[in-house]
């Protein structure tokens, strides 16, 4: 028999960030298992301590922070930004927070990861911006959550891009279908309240498109001609909410932003773009489908069957060509490693821990994350550029370049 003892002590822990979270709702449980998760499957240089859950519905948030293991609550998001054991604040709140939030977070001097969209108007997000920006100038970071890029198969198609795969990108073709609005009897919960939402499918899943579509391209856009559409107009109040969905309250009243948005556009490298953005799709339920056509070749990604990259090499004509469907489930693609064998494929929720293995690796190694709040910012007047468009009868709209770039 081995004298060996039978136990050991664990491995000491690794430096810790607190992190404080305000929103127990779906994107605050999206991110709080983002944290859990790479804690564990990124072994991260930081380790994240789940300090803080922010909430000014006490049980809502206690109820939160015991399924999901946060040590404190605070119902006051004052309280927890100022908090000395929070280090990075996350914000999963709606969109006319986010700017107050994140302001007052960076000049205590918490990093911050904020939710899509930035925030509801260029306005904020310039103030948004500048804040990062003097925050940054003291080690301070920050980042906007559009995690999508985190899909491996569209960090992949970036990957093919950057390697040359699709040469000069010709046509940029994006969409983002849901249905869950398509109930004229569906309550008027915030995301169709325009001073709370800032827009309508537009930001709200608008916004990802925009993202992705420059994310694997490394273009911008410069420019749109857009419609946009209310198709119901008015709505009964929320009485209970339970994620997206509500429970239909006392009285009725307008819905204040675009059902759906539909544009063309001009990347800054000479493509031609169409983009989609309606939560009125019906039998689409979170299809984002991504295709970009170049000289070289094509990609096309739907989110629907995201483990999966479509690719074709137009340098190898023959009698195979055409797309090739590509598993991006393998080691070497960004992100698997961390996960399970090939072919086991990942979910939505994967994309929230990347994000969050992504940003404790930039915070430890003292580096920028990306997107950054200079990036949230160029979206944001993407946004306001398609409402100016649609609003003046689709005229074309020109798209500032961003102001702050590092
Ligand atoms: C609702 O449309 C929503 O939750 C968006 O707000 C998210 O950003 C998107 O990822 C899923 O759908």
């Amino acid at each position: 028999m081995s004298s060996e003892p039978s136990t050991t002590d664990r491995a000491p822990e690794r430096r810790s960030l607190g992190i404080g979270l305000i929103g127990y709702s779906f994107m605050g449980q999206a991110h709080s298992q983002g944290w859990r998760n790479a804690r564990s499957f990124f072994d991260p240089q930081l380790t994240p301590r789940l300090v803080a859950l922010g909430g000014r519905d006490a049980g809502a948030a206690n109820d939160m922070a015991r399924r999901f293991d946060w040590a404190h609550v605070e119902t006051d998001w004052r309280a927890l930004i100022t908090r000395d054991d929070v280090d990075l604040v996350d914000i999963c709140t709606p969109g006319d927070t986010h700017a107050e939030i994140a302001i007052a977070a960076l000049e205590a001097g918490k990093h911050v990861l904020c939710e899509k969209p930035l925030a509801n108007s260029v306005e904020e997000a310039v103030a948004m911006a500048r804040a990062a920006e003097c925050a940054r100038a003291k080690g301070v970071r920050s980042m906007v959550g559009f995690t999508y890029r985190r899909v491996p198969a569209v960090a992949y198609a970036r990957q093919l891009v950057e390697e040359g795969l699709v040469g000069e990108v010709r046509h940029v073709r994006a969409q983002y279908l849901q249905d869950w609005l398509v109930d004229p009897e569906s309550p008027l919960t915030w995301r169709l309240q325009k001073e709370r939402a800032g827009s309508g499918a537009l930001g709200d899943v608008g916004a990802h498109v925009v993202d992705l579509t420059q994310f694997i391209t490394g273009e911008r856009l410069t420019g749109v001609s857009a419609l946009t559409e209310t198709f119901v107009k008015e709505r009964p109040l929320p009485g209970a909410v339970h994620g997206l969905s509500a429970e239909v309250g006392e009285g009725r009243g307008q819905v204040t932003v675009d059902d759906a948005a539909i544009f063309i556009g001009r990347f800054s490298g000479g493509a031609l773009a169409t983009f989609e953005a309606t939560r009125f799709a019906t039998g689409r339920k979170n299809s984002i489908r991504v295709e970009i056509n170049g000289s070289h070749g094509s990609l096309s990604f739907d989110f629907e069957d995201m483990n999966v990259l479509h690719v074709h090499d137009a340098t190898a004509p023959g009698p195979r060509s055409g797309f090739t469907r590509v598993l991006v489930t393998e080691e070497t693609h960004p992100y698997v490693a961390a996960w399970w064998p090939p072919g086991h494929g990942l979910g939505y929720e994967h994309g929230f821990t990347h994000q969050a293995a992504d940003l404790l690796a930039a915070i430890a190694e003292g580096r920028d994350p990306s997107p950054s709040f200079a990036d949230g910012l160029g979206i944001q007047r993407v946004l306001a550029a398609v409402e100016t468009s649609a609003a003046s009868g689709a005229a074309w709209t020109p798209i500032d370049p961003p102001e702050i770039s590092y």
